[in-house]
């Protein structure tokens, strides 16, 4: 039996790793996750202050019984430090779910998915681990923009789930905290079956 799933399912505690391109929103998200509120009631919470390295954080979930600790990564792979490839056990090692976050008013950053998607499956390939499950998230759907998100079909049949939110009024956050929930309990009781 590996013996950080035995004391991740002990202690109720998972790990989430959050990518995506800078600005999408990933910082935000955490911040979302473990507040009642969407940013616009948060005071001074929609400044941009890009993360430079890696920010480490934590939110509950909405039974209060488990915990999500979050590994959320700079989102501009070209900094000459990067986690993905400075640290990467920090950013890919016993993780439980991936989240790629892409913004609706940005189609670079859903072009860049992809670029994402493979840093992941070539770290876990070469360590001969199994990609943990995924999901992708589009955020910012307050603003208005008409990018082609037809690509996703690609990626959808491989998906955990796929969410549309808004960090900034909230919208689809209370679905996600939900979903986090149940992925939370299934977690646990994957590992109560073996
Ligand atoms: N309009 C709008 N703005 C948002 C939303 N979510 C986040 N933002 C804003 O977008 C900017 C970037 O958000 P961050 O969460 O810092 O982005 P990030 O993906 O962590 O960026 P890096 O740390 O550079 O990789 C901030 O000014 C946020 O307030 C949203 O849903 N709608
Ligand atoms: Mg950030």
């Amino acid at each position: 039996m590996d013996y950080l799933e035995y004391v991740k399912s002990f202690k109720k505690i998972r790990k989430i790793l959050i990518l995506g391109s800078g600005a999408v929103g990933k910082t935000s998200l955490t911040k979302v996750l473990k507040s009642k509120l969407p940013l616009k009631d948060m005071n001074g919470d929609c400044n941009y202050n890009r993360t430079l390295f890696v920010e480490i954080d934590q939110f509950k979930t909405e039974d209060k019984n488990g915990t999500f600790q979050v590994v959320d990564l700079a989102g501009q792979l070209e900094l000459p430090i990067h986690a993905t490839r400075d640290t990467p056990k920090l950013a890919f090692s016993a993780v439980d779910l991936i989240c790629f976050v892409f913004a609706k008013d940005n189609a670079q950053s859903l072009l860049d998915l992809n670029q994402w998607v493979n840093i992941a499956n070539n770290y876990y390939n070469e360590t001969n681990l199994k990609i943990p499950p995924f999901i992708v998230i589009k955020n910012k759907m307050d603003q208005e923009s008409n990018i082609d998100d037809s690509l996703l079909d690609i990626l959808k049949p491989r998906l955990k789930g796929y969410f549309e939110i808004s960090c900034f009024d909230g919208k689809g956050v209370n679905e996600l905290k939900k979903w986090f929930s149940e992925f939370f309990n299934e977690c646990n009781n994957k590992y109560m079956e073996r």
